[in-house]
């Protein structure tokens, strides 16, 4: 979150979009053995029968190689490069979300369950990081309303606090990431109930590796991208809004709500525009990230300067 500038990514480093498209075709079953035969490095692809989400967008895909090895994830170290390096020791299994606070019906949902709890669909996002760089990928699960509603929020319950999995021995580089872990973020109770409010456990097709949030995360695409908390262990309803990392790392530079805001910049840096990993040339960040059909109305009447 310290730099501004993200680099390019180098030709050499992008997968080409003919292999994604046969992992696509192998799950989709329409490939007869030859062709099975060609996709065999990918046959570990897990989700079929993905549903289709009418809130895909249609640009390009950013490439599965710069998703997977391009990433923010402070346990495993502070550099974009560090996460696909060092997350193997991340153990996803056994994995349980424990759902508590302001509900009726607490509830641990073990990851096997969370994988079966609604249908599986594919949500086409772009993606805005804090930092000025963004992504477009096809993510894998349910919206995060399908957990919340079973375990009937009184109506006490305001807002969601989420908190991420923290063990020194499988993240040792933790104690340097500057920040206080466990990792922690929050919703507000409507934003978290937002149907576009994804609850993540896989990306093109496959399960989430482990340096993009495994086994469960957020995506959260109107919102900048820390606020997509990753390797989920707990959800709290509260009556309050809770703390959140880089609020509590640096109020000035975070805001709770963090929406894309092109209008607002970050005290060292304009969020005017961006660059798509992948792409030359920058282009104009979009309001709410262009989800403001969407999701603007949770926001009417609301200074988003004051609110940021
Ligand atoms: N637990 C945890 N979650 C996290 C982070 C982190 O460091 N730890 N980084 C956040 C930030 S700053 C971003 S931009 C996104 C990056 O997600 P990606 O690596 O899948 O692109 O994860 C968010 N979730
Ligand atoms: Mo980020």
């Amino acid at each position: 979150m310290l730099i501004q500038t993200a680099p390019r990514i180098r030709s050499s480093e992008i997968t080409p979009r003919s292999v994604y498209l046969n992992r696509r075709r192998f799950l989709s079953g329409s490939l007869g053995l030859g062709a099975l035969a060609a996709a065999a490095p990918l046959a570990e692809a897990k989700f079929t029968n993905l549903k289709e989400s009418p809130f895909n967008t249609k640009e390009s895909e950013t490439p599965y190689k710069v998703v997977t090895t391009y990433n923010n994830y402070y346990e495993f170290g502070t550099s974009k490069d560090q996460p696909a390096k060092y997350a193997n020791t991340l153990q996803t299994r056994p994995w349980a979300v424990q759902v508590e606070g302001e509900v009726a019906k607490p509830q641990t949902f073990d990851i096997d369950a969370i994988l079966k709890l609604a249908p599986l669909e594919e949500r086409i996002y772009r993606h805005r990081c804090v930092e000025g760089w963004s992504i477009v990928v096809p993510w894998v699960g349910y919206s995060l309303s399908e957990i919340l509603r079973r375990v009937e929020p009184t109506s006490k319950a305001k807002f969601v606090a989420f908190q991420s999995f923290y063990n020194s021995k499988q993240m040792p580089l933790g104690r340097y990431a500057g920040i206080q872990l466990p990792y922690v973020e929050g919703l507000r109770l409507d934003e978290a109930m937002n149907p576009l409010t994804l609850l993540c456990v896989g990306l093109y097709g496959d399960i989430l590796p482990n340096q993009n949030g495994a086994p469960v995360r957020l995506v959260i695409p109107w919102k900048y991208g820390f606020k997509s908390i990753k390797s989920i262990v707990k959800i709290k309803l509260v009556d309050k809004q809770p703390p959140t990392t880089w609020n509590l790392d640096n109020a000035h530079e975070y805001g709770f709500y963090s929406n894309v805001n092109p209008q607002v910049d970050h005290p060292r840096w304009s969020q005017a525009t961006e660059r798509r990993l992948g792409d030359f040339f920058k282009r104009p960040t979009l309001m709410f990230n262009g989800y403001g059909d969407q999701v603007a109305s949770m926001y009417a009447g609301m200074d988003l300067r004051k609110y940021f």
